[in-house]
């Protein structure tokens, strides 16, 4: 599949879309979800074409990959949640339910994130 550059994100990225910036370094940008989940709810987004993980751990430089982990853990430190804890959820493709087709990953803490995936029935 080809990188669609009108997604939300892409767009945020190009500041064509407001959002309130949470963290932005040289590869990645971090902003607050629209919608949140948890008192803290921050999406981290490589700013290179990625739609998946897959595509970000096969196409992105070695600089790109480092700067998106560190950015990860200095969102959570921004935020207060090193000590508290946070979980990090990444959606991939169809049966990730992802919306938005650009790489990102959900930063959510403040309080409890509840237990695991159930298993599904059937
Ligand atoms: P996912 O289902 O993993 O693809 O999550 C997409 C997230 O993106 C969802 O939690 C809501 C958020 N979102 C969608 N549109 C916007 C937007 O325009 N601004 C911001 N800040 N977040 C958005």
């Amino acid at each position: 599949m080809a990188y669609d550059h009108q997604n939300i994100f892409a767009k945020i990225l190009r500041g064509e879309i407001p959002c309130t910036k949470v963290l932005e370094t040289a590869h990645t940008f971090a902003f607050r979800d629209i919608n949140p989940a948890r008192p803290v709810h921050v999406l981290v987004i490589p700013k290179g074409p990625y739609i998946t993980w897959t595509d970000f751990a096969t196409l992105a430089s070695p600089a790109e990959q480092t700067d998106f982990v560190r950015a990860i853990g200095e969102v959570a430190r921004l935020e207060g949640v090193t000590e508290t804890g946070f979980r990090l959820i990444n959606n991939n493709g169809e049966d990730g339910h992802q919306e938005v087709p650009h790489l990102h990953v959900h930063l959510v803490g403040g309080a409890s994130a509840g237990p695991m995936l159930r298993r599904a029935e059937g």
